[in-house]
């Protein structure tokens, strides 16, 4: 039996509202406690003392959750503390974005470059001397200075297999009673995988790596299950949240959901919808589940640069249309958009600002473009020569959360970026 320190690397508290749940880390806990293995969470902000980076030491193996947000707390932890002989295992969304470079850093044992349910049980075998790590899907390693890749594109085929996440690893009581928990529930997904191919997002190097079949669902009996074994446990009443990147990809299962979840566990929810999927049938389903909020990523008011810079091909008058749907059901909206693009004057800011303003969305998230590692855009601005490839190694990690942009817009100045941040939700009349 071994101990698996389990990291995520998460903003500070007054920076950003973290919950605390992680459906990925979750996964590999159940997979790893499964083979009666032991999991220990570390939450690290940069404000944690030396006790957390320590006491992941501790055990048998550090394996690391990395967003790349998270990355220069991740280099200063094993600067600090994890170099030596401990074992470290590198998975997340920075893992699939850069393994090849991630892999050849000092005492990096092995980077994720995909999904870890299948890794974490062949790298458990690893630790017992039961299997070598070119034994170990998705992985890539430095052998003596050489990097190794084994083969990539491995996957649970079937996710009702999988155990349910292990949510008594996070302090889930809590998790859930903070405002942000009350406000984002109890946290399910039944998707893994996206078929859209926006620049700016890092679903599209997945699909690459992994190949279209990747798009999984579990079986509505699967989701409904968990959803009613979890309610129960934890004595829970409030709103049910589904993470899927898009929870309307397959009308048939949303169907069958729809019948079910209304008859079986008739609680709200709220879920991710792509423009594109939806129609008055899909919008009906939802509402008739139980949905009473929906995230739409809108991201501009410019067509031609929503399509051209994001890759995401969804006209206004489209849009409008389909946000009418959903009003008509009373659904509420929450609506992204994103300042600072490629290409983006002050005009463009104002269109986006009244087109967010003709949505009336109840909400707004809006953040300022950041290019991460593994998307399209990335490689876009490090090819023009406007992003530095390792950009992410200097940032301060609280960048991510500020109106500053990480590259060379050459537009937009600073104090006009930064107003726009502060006010559109006041112009866009969002309160
Ligand atoms: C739900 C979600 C959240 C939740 C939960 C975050 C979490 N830690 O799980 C909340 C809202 C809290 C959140 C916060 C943030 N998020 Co978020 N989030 C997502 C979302 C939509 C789904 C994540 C998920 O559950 N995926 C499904 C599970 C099964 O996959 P997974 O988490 O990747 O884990 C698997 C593998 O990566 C691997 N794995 C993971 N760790 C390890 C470790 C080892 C050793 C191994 C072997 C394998 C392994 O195995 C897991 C199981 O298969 C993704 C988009 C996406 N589709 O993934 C964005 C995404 C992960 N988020 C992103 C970002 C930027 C953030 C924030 C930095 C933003 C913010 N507002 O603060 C924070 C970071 C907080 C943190 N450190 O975790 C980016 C990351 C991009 C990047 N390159 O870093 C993503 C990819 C979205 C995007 N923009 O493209 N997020
Ligand atoms: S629709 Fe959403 S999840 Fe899918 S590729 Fe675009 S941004 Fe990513």
């Amino acid at each position: 039996m071994s101990r698996f320190a389990l990291v995520n690397f998460v903003p500070p508290k007054d920076v950003a509202n973290y919950l605390g749940y992680s459906q990925g880390l979750g996964s590999i806990s159940a997979v790893l406690k499964q083979l009666n293995h032991q999991t220990v969470l570390f939450n690290i902000d940069q404000r944690s003392d030396t006790k957390s980076f320590e006491a992941a030491a501790y055990c048998d193996a550090v394996m690391v959750y990395l967003t790349t947000t998270g990355y220069p707390l991740f280099r200063y932890a094993m600067a600090q503390y994890w170099g030596g002989n401990l074992p470290v295992f590198v998975g997340g969304p920075h893992a699939i974005a850069l393994p090849e470079v991630l892999a050849m850093e000092p005492h990096v044992t092995g980077v994720c470059a995909g999904e870890g349910e299948l890794t974490a049980q062949v790298l458990s075998r690893w630790m017992h001397n039961d299997a070598a790590l070119s034994d170990v899907p998705n992985l890539f390693y430095n052998d003596n200075g050489v990097l190794q890749t084994n083969a990539t594109g491995c996957y649970v085929a079937d996710l009702d297999s999988l155990p349910f996440p292990d949510r008594d690893f996070f302090p889930y009581a809590d998790v859930l009673s903070t405002k942000a928990g009350r406000l984002v529930g109890m946290e399910f997904m039944a998707t893994r995988g996206c078929k859209y191919g926006c620049r700016f997002c890092l679903n599209p190097r997945l699909l690459k790596l992994q190949g279209k079949q990747m798009i999984r669902r579990r079986s509505v009996s699967s989701i409904i299950e968990e959803v009613r074994i979890a309610t129960n446990k934890y004595r829970y009443n409030g709103v049910i949240g589904f993470h899927d990147d898009i929870f309307t990809l397959d009308v048939a299962w949303l169907n069958e959901f729809a019948n079910r979840f209304k008859k079986e566990i008739n609680r709200p929810f709220w879920c991710n919808v792509h423009i594109d999927d939806i129609d008055e049938q899909i919008v009906r389903t939802l509402r008739r589940a139980g949905c009473y909020r929906v995230l739409v990523g809108i991201e501009c008011g410019n067509e031609t640069m929503r399509k051209k810079a994001l890759g995401k091909h969804l006209g206004n008058d489209e849009i409008l249309y389909k946000i009418s749907l959903l009003k008509q059901q009373h659904i509420k909206i929450v609506a992204t958009f994103m300042i600072g693009l490629p290409g983006e004057t002050e005009s463009n800011l104002r269109e986006s600002v009244d087109f967010c303003r003709a949505i009336a969305p109840d909400w707004i998230l809006l953040s300022s473009l950041f290019p991460f590692p593994g998307t399209r855009l990335y490689t876009q601005l490090v090819a023009e020569g406007r992003l530095k490839a390792d950009f992410y190694q200097h940032m301060n990690s609280e960048t991510f959360y500020s109106a500053s942009l990480v590259y060379d817009q050459g537009i937009l100045s600073m104090e006009t970026l930064q107003y726009y941040f502060k006010n559109f939700r006041k112009m866009a009349g969002v309160l």
